[in-house]
């Protein structure tokens, strides 16, 4: 285990390292101590099989919504309506493609490969956000999609900051600092249009009529169908719960739409002075299992076409693996002798 600073120390030896005892007891004990603590797990330090497991799983269904989500936006590049919006939309789709790599590799520290991890997205085993099974109708939508998408994003990982596994809260540091550039070009192309012609006000509602309820779906069941929730929160991977991080994410976005000079499409929306939290109302969570289900109106284009972008891109992966093996060995320009 080790602190935010230092990568490890030796105090628990993984299983099989040298030094290892069959002390499972005695690992815990170590690992529910540093955990307690505020002490980071590293790859190697021992770690029960079910922390692993629901690291695994969480991992991935992230790197999986990163990837899976550069396809919506991405669906707008080519109609950007400037040079402006579209080198920016081209760097956000290329962040989003990064950010699953940060992940997938977080995810490979557990001892599972991107492309078995790749599989199971492909074959339907390992789920990605709910969010990312709408459709771009409109150029509004990349707006819609930076201010809320990303917003509840933010709200929802800045925590994971602090998650008490150190490659994915590493990994999130970086995450974080770009999905707020991600926001904040949300927020202005939204600004422009809400106070452009009448039309580009009524495309900006419109994009955030059709985005706030799956943005607040975003975060989860609610707290008393949250299956993970208790115990992640035990183990210090999640901080907060579902329901306390989409208050947040409410709480922050009422004022951000008066100041956007667009209305959430919620009329039981209104503050509630004795909880000192906004109201709002039910969230449609039939609709939420049916796109879980892969009922939602896209899932079967986006998957459809992250199968294909995987086959497509069969021939780089065979280049670089023929260029690795014939370097392998050599004292020539390899990244195990990069310094
Ligand atoms: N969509 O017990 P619960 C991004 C599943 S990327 C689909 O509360 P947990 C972005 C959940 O997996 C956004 N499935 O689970 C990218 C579980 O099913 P399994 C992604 C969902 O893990 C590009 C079941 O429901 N962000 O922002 O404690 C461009 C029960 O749920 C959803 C992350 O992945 C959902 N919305 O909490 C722009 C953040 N919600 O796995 C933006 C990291 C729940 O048992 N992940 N499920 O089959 C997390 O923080 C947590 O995994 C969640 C769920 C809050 C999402």
């Amino acid at each position: 285990m080790a602190t935010a600073a230092a990568p490890r120390t030796d105090r628990t030896p993984a299983d099989g390292a040298p030094g290892a005892t069959a002390d499972t007891a005695a690992h815990q004990h170590a690992f529910d101590t540093a955990v307690a603590a505020e002490e980071r797990i590293e790859p190697r330090d021992w770690m029960p099989d079910a922390y692993r497991a629901t690291l695994v799983r969480q991992i991935a269904q992230h790197a999986h919504s990163e990837i899976i989500g550069m396809q919506p936006e991405a669906n707008w590049i080519t109609r950007a309506p400037s040079l402006r919006r579209k080198a920016i939309l081209m760097a956000k789709v290329q962040d989003e493609a990064g950010h699953g790599l940060y992940l997938y590799s977080a995810a490979e520290t557990l001892g599972t490969s991107r492309e078995e991890l790749l599989d199971k997205l492909h074959s339907g085993r390992q789920k990605y956000s709910s969010i990312f099974n709408y459709p771009t109708l409109t150029w509004a939508d990349v707006g819609a999609i930076g201010w809320l998408v990303d917003g509840a994003a933010i709200t929802n990982q800045v925590p994971l900051c602090r998650c008490s596994y150190g490659p994915y809260a590493r990994a999130m540091v970086r995450i974080c600092k770009e999905e707020s550039f991600h926001q904040r070009q949300g927020y202005e192309l939204l600004l422009a249009l809400s106070q452009g012609t009448p039309e580009q006000h009524a495309m900006a509602q419109d994009a955030v009529d059709r985005w706030w309820w799956p943005s607040l779906m975003m975060f989860g069941p609610p707290d008393d169908s949250s299956q993970h929730s208790a115990q992640s929160m035990e183990w210090k991977i999640k901080r907060h719960s579902n329901d306390e991080l989409r208050q947040r994410f409410v709480d922050i976005a009422v004022p951000q739409a008066e100041s956007l000079g667009l209305t959430l499409p919620d009329p039981d929306l209104k503050w509630n002075e004795e909880r000192g939290h906004h109201d709002f109302g039910a969230i449609d969570w039939t609709e939420f299992k049916e796109v879980l289900k892969g009922n939602g109106p896209c899932n079967e284009q986006r998957i459809t076409q992250r199968r294909r972008a995987h086959d497509e891109g069969a021939w780089v992966r065979e280049a670089a693996a023929a260029h690795a093996a014939k370097h392998a060995g050599s004292t020539g320009w390899t990244g195990a002798t990069r310094a």
